[in-house]
């Protein structure tokens, strides 16, 4: 296997560990795992793949996509967290939520910035999955520097690149975060493609679960197209209550986001197919932004669509066929075993420039 697409890495991305997710009130162990940069990492040396070294961004490019105040919180919950001594007493070592801002409390009045630290995680993120912890602001960081890197060298040019992003970030909206994601970093590079002259971009997501984030941000833009295919929410899949088809996008943007769920079980036929018409969707755009999740994959325990190997290697080229210049960004992917393979399949398949030079943090 060989991958010839300059890769974008930050060593930041493994310094978030979770620790565990809470399910039904429960905290279990979860799959979003720091192994996951490196299982990846080492795959795509192995396929001889150039790895560049993510350049510092600083958050101009997240508050472009994200309300502010979901900025400051993930920059200062933890420390909070601390600081109030919940670690302690009772003994939670993680930020986790307790109460929710759901439409139906507020009633159409915007909430108020909670005063107890307690309450601050239920303002902003709206599931109990997706917990932070002492290194999560800074992997965080580290994955919006990969993404926008691997932006930017598209729009200097490069056919393709990969930003080998963790946490993933493609359930995130502006001001609402989840499903195992912090900050969206797909959406962060879609604005950034824009920013630095694309006139339109499409975002197309392939990750397993609906790609409800995206779909949010870009709800009113027309400029950038959103599409996702994933496992049928309406069969009980995460994210439960978005990815349905008759999602189309806000008045002005009618007919910019296509959702193409697929029963539980569906395998490469019916993937493909759908892949096929998010490209073909995405005909006039000059760029595409790709969130790449690889937990379709058949042997992934995160969801239930049956994609093979094969399948994988065969998006790559029907993304390729498009023609226009591609960012890949990593989302999900939890079979720890085949995850670098999986990637590294999709990758092989589009077309590589010049390896670029890039000055930034050390890999
Ligand atoms: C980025 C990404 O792939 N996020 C997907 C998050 C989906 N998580 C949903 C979890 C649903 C509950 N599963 C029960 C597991 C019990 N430990
Ligand atoms: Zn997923």
């Amino acid at each position: 296997m060989t991958v010839r697409i300059p890769c974008v890495v930050d060593d930041r991305c493994r310094l978030h560990d979770p620790g565990g997710e809470v399910w039904v009130g429960v905290r279990g162990p979860t799959t979003e795992v720091p192994e996951r940069e490196a299982r990846i990492r080492s795959a795509l040396a192995a396929a001889g793949a150039p790895l560049v070294p993510a350049r510092e961004s600083g958050l101009g490019p997240a508050l472009a996509v994200h309300d502010e105040g979901l900025v400051r919180y993930l920059a200062t919950i933890w420390d909070e967290w601390l600081a109030s001594g919940l670690v302690d007493d009772p003994g939670q070592d993680r930020v986790v939520p307790y109460l929710f801002a759901t439409p139906g409390l507020l009633a159409g009045v915007a909430p108020h910035e909670p005063r107890a630290v307690w309450a601050r995680p239920g303002r902003w993120c709206f599931d109990t999955m997706t917990l932070i912890g002492p290194g999560t602001w800074d992997a965080v960081q580290g994955a919006v520097a990969c993404a926008v890197t691997a932006a930017d060298l598209v729009a200097d040019g490069t056919p393709a690149t990969y930003a080998l992003t963790r946490p993933p970030g493609h359930h995130v909206t502006r001001d609402a975060h989840g499903g195992s994601c912090y900050l969206n970093n797909a959406a962060i590079a879609a604005a950034r493609l824009r920013s630095r002259g694309a006139a339109r971009v499409a975002l197309l997501d392939i990750d397993a679960h609906h790609g409800n984030g995206a779909q949010a941000i870009f709800w009113d833009d027309p400029r950038v197209l959103t599409g996702s295919v994933h496992v049928d929410p309406a069969a009980g899949w995460f994210p439960h209550v978005l990815g349905w088809p008759e999602e189309v996008g806000g008045e002005g943007a009618v007919g910019t986001n296509l959702n193409l769920p697929l029963a539980p079980g569906s395998g490469d036929a019916p993937w493909l197919a759908a892949l096929d018409r998010l490209v073909t969707f995405a005909d006039d755009c000059d760029v595409l932004v790709v969130a790449l999740g690889v937990d379709a994959s058949q042997d992934d325990p995160e969801s239930p669509l049956a994609v093979s190997s094969d399948g994988f290697r065969a998006a790559g080229r029907i993304l390729a066929g498009h023609g226009a210049p591609v960012v890949v960004v990593q989302e999900g992917g939890y079979d720890l075993k085949q995850l670098g393979a999986l990637v590294c399949s999709v990758l092989e398949g589009l077309p590589a420039g010049a390896t670029p030079v890039v000055s930034g943090r050390a890999t």
